[in-house]
């Protein structure tokens, strides 16, 4: 029982994802809380496809991102200094995304 609903969801989840995969959120529909940033739960709600792992709190930064997105065009600086997702960074990751995309051959960790 539990699994086959884990099964439905999962499926269903798949298919939200896909049907918004070509217009991602907004920052501000987004931050849910409107604090500014995005954390973990914000983040993978905004963008599921992004497959970002648990981290230890709610936050995730910069050099979160990086790691399971490698493309993701970010200031070297921010990554070093692990910023906080605001609407730039933000900004960035939905670009890195798309255009993951639309070169169809994503290179990403196999
Ligand atoms: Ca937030």
């Amino acid at each position: 029982m539990k699994k086959s609903l884990l099964v439905a969801s999962t499926f269903l989840f798949g298919i939200s994802g896909a049907a918004f995969a070509n217009e991602a959120p907004t920052f501000a529909e987004a931050d849910m809380d409107s604090n500014g940033t995005l954390d973990v739960r914000e983040l993978r709600e905004a963008l599921p496809e992004l497959e970002l792992e648990n981290t230890a709190t709610s936050t995730v930064t910069t050099a979160d991102v990086k790691q399971v997105l490698p493309e993701v065009d970010f200031d070297d600086e921010d990554v070093v200094n692990a910023r906080p997702i605001r609407e730039e960074q933000y900004d960035q990751i939905v670009d890195a995304i798309n255009n993951g995309r639309d070169n169809a051959t994503v290179s990403s960790v196999e």
